[in-house]
């Protein structure tokens, strides 16, 4: 069976990923998705400028239904995954650099640094992390994403990709594509956690988790309907040139397929690899390969994008 996708020139063995931010804040755990089987690629925890211990407190929960997070983007800085950018040379699992900055100067910065770099991998532009204080996701500001986006392909040449929040109207679906349709973007990755979700402990009758006063991004089967339409919605509006990672909700093959059948080139596994580790991938590729055998598929372009409607 044949699990093979491409993005910017770059080729995939395997299609599935970590969503960035889950088991790949370190040199080892990146180590382990690398070696893991059923990967394809791995993406590194978005980083900013410089260090950043994220929030404090308990900040991440599992759920009955999934997920809740804030982090708060604890991560080890820019040059500590650069560093190891330049020291990776697994030519069959492409590397991408996640980053997320908290300004605009900031995600500038880190791109100048990369495009001055030996780095020879992909770039994910996060434009959609919910869990700052006072930082609002960038990629509800469509002027905001317009504007990075522009200064960011004055001088930016490697092949770069964003990282977006769910959108829940599909005017908003028609005004973000219409302005990535205006950049040589290499992909976009949908979805990130939906932000600002609010659990509750009914022993307790307390929050979740501690930051922000419980509101944190929800992931896992609660998000999975908001990914599919994200991907379907996306792929059916964006330049046939940029490729879509689908991110979110997958705890199947099933549902690595069904964010396949919507368009997805790629797929990212987040909360099921948090509760599981870097052995959920073996376990959902063999999935995906038995769900494709009982449609007597052996390409993923065989169904790729070919959704069915009613009427
Ligand atoms: O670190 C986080 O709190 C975080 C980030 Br940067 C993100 O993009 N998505 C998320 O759910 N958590």
């Amino acid at each position: 069976t044949n699990l093979t996708a491409s993005i910017a020139g770059f080729h995939f063995q395997d299609l599935l990923l970590n969503a960035a931010g889950v088991h790949c804040e370190t040199t080892e755990e990146l180590e382990a998705l690398r070696k893991a089987t059923g990967t394809g690629a791995l993406i590194t925890k978005s980083a900013t400028p410089k260090p950043r211990p994220g929030n404090s407190g308990l900040r991440y929960q599992d759920l009955p239904l999934g997920s809740i997070n804030s982090m708060g983007l604890p991560n080890q800085g820019l040059s500590y995954y650069l560093d190891y950018a330049n020291h990776y040379h697994d030519q069959q699992k492409p590397l991408f650099l996640s980053i997320a900055g908290l300004t605009q100067a900031d995600n500038l910065a880190m791109l100048a640094d990369i495009q001055a770099s030996e780095f020879t991998g992909l770039v994910e532009l996060n434009l959609s992390c919910p869990n700052v204080p006072g930082k609002p996701q960038t990629g509800y500001d469509f002027e905001a994403t317009r504007q990075i986006l522009t200064k960011a392909f004055t001088f930016f040449t490697k092949p770069l990709g964003v990282k977006l929040p769910p959108y829940f109207d599909l005017a908003h679906f028609d005004q973000i594509a219409a302005i990535l349709n205006a950049f040589p973007l290499a992909y976009v990755n949908s979805i990130n956690s939906v932000g600002n979700g609010l659990m509750i402990d009914s022993k307790t009758d307390t929050v979740m988790i501690a930051p922000k006063g419980g509101f944190g991004g929800l992931g896992g089967a609660m998000v999975k309907a908001t990914a599919l339409a994200n991907v379907h919605g996306l792929r059916q509006r964006l330049n046939p040139t940029i490729k879509v990672i689908g991110t979110g909700g997958v705890q199947s093959g099933r549902d690595v397929y069904d964010l396949i059948l919507a368009g997805a080139d790629l797929v990212a596994v987040g909360t099921s690899l948090h509760q599981e580790g870097p052995a959920v991938f073996q376990r959902l590729r063999s999935e995906l390969i038995a769900e494709m055998d009982r449609k007597n598929y052996t390409e993923v372009d065989q169904f790729r994008n070919r959704l069915q409607t009613l009427n």
